[in-house]
């Protein structure tokens, strides 16, 4: 069962799951590992190693305090002993025990609770905000679940409920008052059916006060540059989960408007893009590279 309790079935994740999850590169973690011991701190006789919460929580705060400048080595020490990293100055409080929270969504998924997995969501949502919600307990409920639904072939059903009851939850006071500039124009890459981390993009943006449209899954090219022409966005994000997807997307046709773009999602390291596109590989990236180009600060 995905993100159980007992030991038997106790959250474990591969070392790509986790890269994935954190948006960062295999190749990061492994020296992360190599030259700070920020690995996996279990070893499985005859079994990949695997990370548990724990190793998963340590590499956030890495991440959050290499973010906020503090170099390497002395992240990793910070990371290590546990030492409660500046949260930089968010509204929302940080989540106590995410491992809970995981456990709680993932039973309520794995019985298809769809209105307590939205109950669930809106709180965490409502008290820790959109990015911690969304880093601590969903990207990491969903890594696992998308491992497992892989492994039994099985398991699509709590895929589309999870999703849909994190989106309606994303979607609770997301108005926001409109005024100049359209900020943000998101949309899928064509035949692209994972729009959740769009709906996430923009409800971040929303809690930030930002406006945005969200065309959704599967947009056609022709439909993605009808609409920058209509709405003149500061920028577009297009997300993409595989290079096939991508490669759809028209990125020099867009690059002749005054709309800066972002490319988001795991299909896009790897494709060579046309000058003046930007990849952004996090939720925090993209928030930010958005409110900088629409002349917002980041905070
Ligand atoms: C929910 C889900 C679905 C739902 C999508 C619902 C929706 N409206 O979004 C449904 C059921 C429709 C679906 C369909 C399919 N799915 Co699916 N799905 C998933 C699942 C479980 C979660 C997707 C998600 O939201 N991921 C978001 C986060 C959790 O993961 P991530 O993208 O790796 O995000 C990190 C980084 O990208 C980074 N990041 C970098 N930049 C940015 C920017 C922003 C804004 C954000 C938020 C994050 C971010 O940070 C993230 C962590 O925060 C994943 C499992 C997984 N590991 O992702 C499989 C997964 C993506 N699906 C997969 C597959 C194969 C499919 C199908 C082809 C299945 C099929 N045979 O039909 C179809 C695809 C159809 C299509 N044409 O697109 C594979 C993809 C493998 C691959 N790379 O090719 C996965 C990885 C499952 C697996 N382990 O095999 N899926």
């Amino acid at each position: 069962v995905a993100d159980e309790p007992d030991a038997r079935s106790a959250p474990r994740w591969s070392a790509g799951a986790v890269a994935k999850m954190l948006g960062v590169s295999p190749t990061t973690l492994r020296t992360w590992d190599r030259r700070y011991g920020l690995g996996p701190s279990t070893r499985e006789a005859g079994k990949h190693r695997r990370y548990d919460s724990a190793d998963v929580d340590r590499l956030r705060r890495m991440l959050e305090l290499t973010g906020q400048g503090v170099a390497p080595a002395a992240a990793a020490a910070g990371a290590l002993s546990g030492a409660a990293p500046d949260s930089g100055g968010t509204r929302a409080t940080p989540i106590a025990d995410p491992a809970a929270e995981r456990r709680g969504f993932s039973r309520a998924a794995n019985r298809l609770d769809a209105p307590l997995m939205r109950r669930l969501a809106v709180a965490l949502i409502g008290e820790h905000g959109v990015v911690d919600a969304w880093e601590h307990v969903f990207a990491p409920f969903l890594v696992a679940l998308g491992e497992r639904t892989a492994e039994l072939n099985g398991g699509v059903e709590i895929e589309h409920v999870a999703t849909s009851s994190i989106v309606a939850a994303l979607r609770v006071g997301t108005d926001v008052r409109e005024g100049g500039r359209l900020p943000a124009l998101l949309a899928c890459a064509p035949e692209e059916q994972h729009s959740l981390p769009l709906e996430v993009l923009a409800a971040a943006l929303a809690e930030r006060g930002c406006t945005f449209r969200n065309l959704g899954a599967r947009v056609p090219a022709t439909a993605l540059l009808d609409a920058v022409a209509l709405l003149s966005p500061a920028t577009v994000v297009v997300w993409a989960h595989t290079a096939e997807h991508a490669r759809l997307v028209p990125l020099p046709e867009l690059g002749d408007v005054d709309t800066a773009v972002l490319v988001s999602g795991p299909g896009w390291p790897g494709l060579r893009l046309p000058a003046g596109v930007e990849r952004v590989s996090s939720l925090a990236e993209a928030i930010s590279a958005v409110l900088r180009h629409s002349g917002r600060s980041a905070r």
